[in-house]
């Protein structure tokens, strides 16, 4: 029921291609970077991130779904870390979950257009959640589409804004992270990140 990191294949950079790049290849990425198709309650690895709001005591989406699965001693401990400012990141225990720990972190809403503030925020949202998951010595993260469900950021915009944040921060920190899962749940989204990989992720 559970799906191990030995499980989940590695992103391999394909050559070729007429895309232009955003970025040159770093040969150290190489094998950190996945896209899981499905339930992000069902991974057994370090980290999973929660798309939660600013109380952190649970709601819809994939922040129910973590909740459900987790139990109620998650809640609990959520209460104990009176909510979270947008953009940025707490950790807690996975209790119920396969994974170790699950990092809450809260995208913005966007109403309409998406401006600087929203771009600007979610972009935080994944630093962030990186930056917890480093300093709790968490090697294998997976990030749901933060924002793109109830919080309305178009998937086709966050995806790059997703890609180009784990790209800058593994360029930093690849010796501390062995993976970085994006887990997609919607064949759209799965369709997004395959595309938009070979641009901040190139193979040469
Ligand atoms: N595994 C992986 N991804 C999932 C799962 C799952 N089990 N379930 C849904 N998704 P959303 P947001 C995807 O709405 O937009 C909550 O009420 C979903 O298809 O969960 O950041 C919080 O408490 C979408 O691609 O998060 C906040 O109030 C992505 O997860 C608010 O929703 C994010 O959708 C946060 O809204």
């Amino acid at each position: 029921k559970f799906v191990q990191l030995s499980e989940i294949p590695a992103w391999t950079p394909t050559a070729g291609g007429s895309e232009p790049t955003l970025y040159q290849r770093n040969e150290k990425l190489d094998q950190k970077i996945s896209i899981y198709n499905g339930d992000i309650t069902t991974l057994e690895i370090d980290a999973i991130v929660n798309a939660a709001n600013n109380t952190l005591l649970g709601g819809g989406g994939v922040d129910g779904a973590i909740h459900r699965v987790a139990g109620p001693m998650l809640k609990k401990e959520c209460e104990s870390l009176h909510g979270c400012e947008t953009g940025e990141a707490k950790i807690t225990g996975g209790y119920g979950l396969p994974a170790k720990y699950v990092i809450h972190t809260v995208g913005p809403i966007v109403h309409g257009r998406v401006g600087e503030q929203e771009k600007t925020a979610l972009r935080s949202c994944y630093k962030n959640s990186l930056k917890t998951a480093t300093e709790n010595a968490a090697r294998s993260v997976a990030f749901p589409c933060i924002s793109t469900g109830i919080y309305g950021y178009p998937p086709e915009q966050a995806v790059h804004e997703a890609l180009a944040t784990v790209r800058e921060y593994l360029d930093a920190h690849h010796d501390k992270l062995d993976r970085v899962i994006f887990c997609v749940f919607l064949p759209k989204d799965k369709k997004e990140y395959e595309q938009n990989l070979p641009l901040y992720f190139p193979a040469a």
